[in-house]
């Protein structure tokens, strides 16, 4: 008899998906939380295994802990026991359920910050569950800092459950190492706190299961719980389930050589369509799939193809073979004017030639003094953007230098590239006036 744990994290109940078009349907976060729990019901599962933020504390915070306790309440009805710990949206909120009593099936697990060990058994199958909860909103240190549990057997798998923030040092959510995890007697460690879904390593598997449902736009790619199962004492590898029934997505899609409406049109839609194919078994339970488009490529007049471009949301549709509608949340125009004779624009001594000179040299990889100095300042200016600790959370580790200036340079040629457009469409109107 294998053992079966559904797990998800940071469903933030009393949220809403922000950000829809207006042909989309509500969704929540509770709807959510009510699919994880009817999923696991009609599929057997023994164990709901949540790791924090599951009730959002600034959303309809009272309602929102209704709906908790009776997912708890249908979960006990149908024998499916609960290990979760507290993340710093529920650090109070779940400690208070617990002492009402009424969820023998539900373990809060390390309470006040201090890690705790529970067994569980079925039949002959035995696992620990190893796990630290938020004492309070903020907490600054790493809580594998004060990893105490001496009487981990190690003989039986044992799961480690934790909220933090992986690899981010000065976090104020509990900032956590990969490394010290690693260290640890667990096999397995499910984590809460990123809402996108992660995996950090194999042996032992260490994870953000993310969120069960894309809360905004910026929730981008495949959320869904993950489903654990545990066969003759080994962990296997998770997979994916009961994906959000609102995927986000972006897309890039060049239109150049779209001199109508129509060829505009046909490009948008024959990108769209191209896209799912690859997707198909992703999108099985998703509803509707929410692109922010950016329009590239190489087009003389951006204000056209703003317009005609508007139409596309909130009345475009598409469907795919999964029965999942492609919807358009938000388009960008991003196109740069076709722009002739460089070279002879370059030997002017004006602003215009100082913009072709500079293209030229990142286009033919080559040193100008000018490009130099724009791409230093452009490094410093970025390099404080993002150090400030607003977006600590978003910080990639590692970038290196060498892939500041590739970016620094792409950056630069499209503005170089807009602005010289600009200013040549100027002149044409200029000498139309004269
Ligand atoms: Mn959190």
């Amino acid at each position: 008899m294998s053992i079966k744990i559904v797990a998800t994290g940071d469903i933030h109940i009393g949220q809403r998906v922000s950000g829809l078009p207006v042909n989309v349907e509500e969704f929540s976060a509770r709807d959510a939380w009510k699919r994880v729990v009817d999923w696991s019901v009609a599929n057997k599962v023994d164990i709901v295994v949540l790791t924090g933020d599951i009730v959002d504390r600034d959303n309809r915070f009272f309602e929102a802990i209704g709906r908790l306790q009776s997912g708890f309440a249908k979960l006990k009805e149908n024998g499916i026991m609960v290990y979760a710990v507290a993340g710093n949206h529920d650090f109070d909120v779940l400690p208070q359920i617990m002492q009402s009593r009424t969820f023998d099936n539900v373990h809060l697990l390390g309470e006040n910050g201090i890690w705790e060990l529970k067994e569980f058994r079925k039949n002959k199958e035995i696992l620990q569950f190893a796990g630290w909860s938020f004492p309070s909103q903020y907490v600054v240190k790493d809580p594998l800092e004060c990893f105490n549990l001496k009487n981990i057997n190690k003989n039986i798998p044992c799961i480690g459950l934790l909220h933090g923030d992986v690899n981010a040092q000065g976090s104020q959510y509990a900032p956590v190492s990969i490394d010290k995890l690693m260290k640890q007697p667990v096999n397995v460690w499910i984590l809460g706190h990123i809402h996108k879904p992660q995996v950090f390593s194999e042996t032992p598997f260490i994870c953000y299961p993310g969120s069960p449902i894309a809360l905004s736009s910026k929730e981008t790619g495949l959320h869904g719980p993950l489903l654990f199962t545990i066969d003759n004492g080994s962990i296997n590898k998770p997979e994916r389930i009961l994906a959000s029934p609102v995927r986000f997505a972006n897309l890039e899609i060049d239109i150049s050589g779209s001199t109508s409406e129509e060829l505009l049109r046909r490009a948008i839609i024959s990108a769209l369509s191209g896209t799912d194919n690859s997707l198909d078994k992703e999108l099985q339970d998703v509803n509707y799939l929410v692109y922010d488009i950016i329009l590239t490529g190489v087009h003389n007049n951006a204000a056209q193809v703003k317009s005609w471009s508007e139409g596309l949301i909130n009345d475009f549709e598409l469907e795919t073979d999964t029965g999942t509608k492609i919807v358009v949340r938000k388009v960008d125009v991003d196109v740069s004017p076709e722009i002739q004779n460089l070279e002879e624009l370059a030997k002017q001594n004006t602003p215009v030639g100082m913009l072709a000179r500079i293209i030229m040299a990142i286009n033919q990889k080559s040193e100008s003094g000018l490009l130099t100095q724009l791409l230093s300042d452009w490094k410093e200016k970025y390099q404080r953007v993002n150090d400030w600790p607003t977006y600590s959370p978003l910080k990639r580790t590692g970038e290196s230098t060498d892939t500041l200036g590739t970016t620094g340079k792409k950056y630069i040629l499209k503005e170089s590239v807009r602005l010289l457009g600009e200013l040549l469409q100027q002149k044409t109107r200029a000498t139309w006036e004269n």
